[in-house]
């Protein structure tokens, strides 16, 4: 099991992110683990996204974004059976985690809301959060969800296929442990080359154009509209406070 704990709201640092390869590079080179269940020690938050103030600040970004990739292209090509235990909102970059997992099982919390917001902050989600995104819920309500910036919250996420399942908060590690088994029974081998045969055309997508999409993500954030858009969004954040 891996507990995201980064206080306080999970958000993927560039530290966090390299730190969530290496542990999953780890468990990958583990001849006894065959799977992984990915959750958070924080209540209400599984993660948060990319850290807004990080990517504001231009001068790593294209180190996070560069980590960004890495990380995806483990997960989503990941040998291991992954399975997120989403006990949590989980906006962007953290919906992002729960989608390139084999299996995502909720907390049934209304509260708790999940999707692909980057249009509600003023910015786009490169092509492959987006082929992930189709992946899972279809094209057409990944278009809807995608244009509006979409968080919907766990029973709407659950009607849209974005969450396969979703049990009460105190069952879900239960549950997630019965998921597990259920996909560990089959022959790795068989299980693995399944997933490739499914992945890899989106995998390979980016691995092609990994520059380009770097150098894109760099081009759009530091424009001073989009930095100006970032900085009205994390302001929302503050007021929605007091
Ligand atoms: N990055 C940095 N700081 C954050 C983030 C974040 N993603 N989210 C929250 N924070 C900060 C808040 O500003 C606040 O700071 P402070 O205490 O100094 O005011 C602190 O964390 C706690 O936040 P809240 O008070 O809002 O905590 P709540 O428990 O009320 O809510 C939520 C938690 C639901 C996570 C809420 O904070 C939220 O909605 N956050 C924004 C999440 C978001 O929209 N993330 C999108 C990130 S973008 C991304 O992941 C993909 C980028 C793709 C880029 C492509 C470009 C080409």
């Amino acid at each position: 099991m891996m507990k995201f704990k980064s206080p306080p709201v999970n958000s993927l640092s560039l530290e966090f992110l390299t730190e969530f390869s290496i542990s999953l590079e780890k468990l990958e080179n583990d001849r006894a683990c065959r799977g992984v269940i990915i959750t958070s020690a924080l209540p209400k938050i599984f993660s948060s996204g990319l850290d807004i103030t990080e990517m504001c600040g231009v001068e790593h970004s294209s180190e996070c974004w560069r980590a960004v990739q890495e990380l995806w292209l483990r997960l989503y090509g990941s040998n291991l059976v992954t399975v997120a235990a989403v006990n949590g909102s989980s906006p962007a970059g953290g919906c992002l985690v729960a989608l390139s997992c084999d299996y995502r099982i909720m907390a049934d919390n209304p509260k708790f809301s999940i999707g692909l917001n980057e249009a509600q902050l003023g910015i786009v989600a490169p092509f492959w959060f987006k082929d992930t995104f189709v992946n899972v819920v279809g094209h057409r309500i990944a278009e809807r969800s995608l244009q509006l910036g979409s968080l919907h919250p766990a029973p709407e996420a659950h009607r849209l296929g974005l969450v396969d399942e979703l049990v009460p908060e105190e069952k879900l590690m239960e549950k997630a442990a019965a998921v597990m088994a259920q996909w560990l029974a089959l022959p790795d081998h068989a299980r693995q080359l399944t997933k490739t045969m499914m992945r890899k055309a989106v995998l390979d997508r980016l691995v092609a154009h990994r520059e380009e999409d770097i150098k894109n993500f760099i081009t759009f954030v530091s424009k001073e509209s989009i930095q100006k858009s970032l900085r009205m969004y994390m302001e929302m954040l503050k007021k929605k406070k007091s």
